[in-house]
């Protein structure tokens, strides 16, 4: 059994959402926000079977929107520092995609 965590996009979260339901994968669906861009994004954690982690896999590939590149004012980026002449330089950050993790579940069990 492994313990699946991946953090993808908001807009991304239903249609994931649904393929996971469609295929009877059990998951609980997190409000989370990024450390880096303080935005939402959702987690998703999802038990699964090992033979099925592939099918996961899959599952968020189909529905997470490909990585690409994109130029935003991060006044954030000096750790909400203000910063005067850093504070609104545009930088530019990959978005999209799922930040996967897939850990080693002990025991799980439904008491
Ligand atoms: P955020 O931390 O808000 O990061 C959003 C995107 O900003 C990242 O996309 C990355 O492209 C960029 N980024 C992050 N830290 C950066 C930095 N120090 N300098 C320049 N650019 C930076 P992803 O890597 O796809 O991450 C998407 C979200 O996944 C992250 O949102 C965070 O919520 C989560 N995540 C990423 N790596 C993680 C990790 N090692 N552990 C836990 N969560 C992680």
């Amino acid at each position: 059994m492994k313990l699946i965590f991946a953090v993808i996009r908001d807009k991304d979260a239903n249609d994931t959402a649904a393929s996971l339901v469609e295929r009877h994968i059990g998951f609980t669906k997190l409000a989370s926000t990024g450390g880096f861009l303080r935005d939402g994004n959702t987690t998703l954690m999802i038990g699964i079977e090992d033979h099925r982690v592939e099918e996961v896999m899959e599952v968020l590939k189909d529905n997470c929107a490909k990585r690409s590149e994109m130029e935003i004012v991060a006044p954030h980026a000096t750790g909400g520092v203000p910063v005067w002449n850093l504070g609104y330089t545009p930088i530019k950050v990959e978005v999209g995609g799922a930040t996967v993790f897939v850990l080693d579940v002990a025991d799980y069990k439904k008491l």
